[in-house]
């Protein structure tokens, strides 16, 4: 899954593709890298960002999501947004997954679009919300209790009529979580898909990357390959959807470990 993020602020790539010309030639790199899902998101929720209208997200996303469906038939679209008329617009311009990162607590019509439009839904766990999620996350045991509440929201988007084959589990990782939190959450990470559900994991370029590794917050380039290592180990554990930055080396990296775990 690549990542478009038409957003002035996003952490690694705000600003880069808020011109429609950019923004699809971005998508076109991804797919030809090998992307099978675009994730296109028009509202940032690094740590500390400010909140925008519904309005103005899909004024971001539509338009670019419209030009998508028709250059790349064959390509998923995926709307990254917690909010349901959002969504909405999004599937009836050529989405057919809903990115939730609140994982349905953000807005309680989310699960109703999904289950009426019968789109795929990903449900990722936040612990509190974006602009003080990270101001001293705390857990008794990180896994079970992000593992319990994916459960517990796969079963409100059951019970408002999505279809289990249409959820995707994510744990979120960086989203109200510290670094131990994080490394918990993606040493365990075959313990998130419930019911036999894919897991996807979203670690591309994340923060905690250059706490381990010391490296400055602000030297990007230093997480690249990192991520790529994170994608073979996700890979490894079961995962079947990686939302990364750069598509090219992350695709290399699931290829190789794929090709590895179907030899007998
Ligand atoms: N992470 C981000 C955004 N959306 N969706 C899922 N399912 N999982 C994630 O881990 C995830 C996500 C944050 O990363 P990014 O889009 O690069 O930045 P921003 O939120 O600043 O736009």
């Amino acid at each position: 899954m690549g990542i478009l993020n038409v957003t002035p602020d996003s952490f690694s790539d705000g600003g880069r593709f808020m011109d429609r010309d950019q923004a699809l030639q971005q998508a076109e790199r991804m797919v030809l890298e090998g992307a099978d899902i675009l994730d296109i998101g028009g509202e940032s929720t690094r740590p500390g960002a400010a909140e925008v209208a519904a309005e103005e997200e899909q004024s971001r996303v539509i338009p670019i999501i419209r030009a998508l469906r028709k250059a790349h038939p064959d390509t998923a679209l995926s709307i990254d947004t917690s909010k349901a008329a959002v969504a909405e617009a999004a599937i009836e311009a050529g989405a057919e997954i809903i990115n939730d990162v609140t994982g349905l607590v953000g807005d309680p019509a989310m699960a109703g679009v999904a289950a009426a439009t019968g789109a795929g839904l990903v449900l990722m766990h936040m612990k509190g919300v974006p602009r003080t999620m990270q101001v001293a996350p705390k857990y008794d045991d990180p896994v079970a209790e992000v593992r319990e509440f994916l459960e517990g929201q796969g079963r409100r988007a059951h019970e408002a009529g999505v279809a289990h084959e249409h959820l995707v589990f994510d744990p979120g990782i960086g989203f109200g979580k510290g670094l131990e939190h994080n490394l918990q959450l993606l040493k365990h990470l075959d313990q998130f898909g419930i019911g036999g559900r894919p897991v996807l994991l979203g670690a591309s370029r994340k923060s905690f990357i250059s706490k381990v590794l010391e490296t400055e917050l602000n030297d990007l380039e230093s997480r690249y390959w990192p991520t790529v290592a994170l994608t073979a180990h996700a890979v490894g554990q079961g995962v079947r959807v990686v939302r990364v930055h750069d598509v090219k080396p992350n695709k290399e990296a699931a290829r190789m470990m794929e090709a590895v775990l179907a030899t007998k």
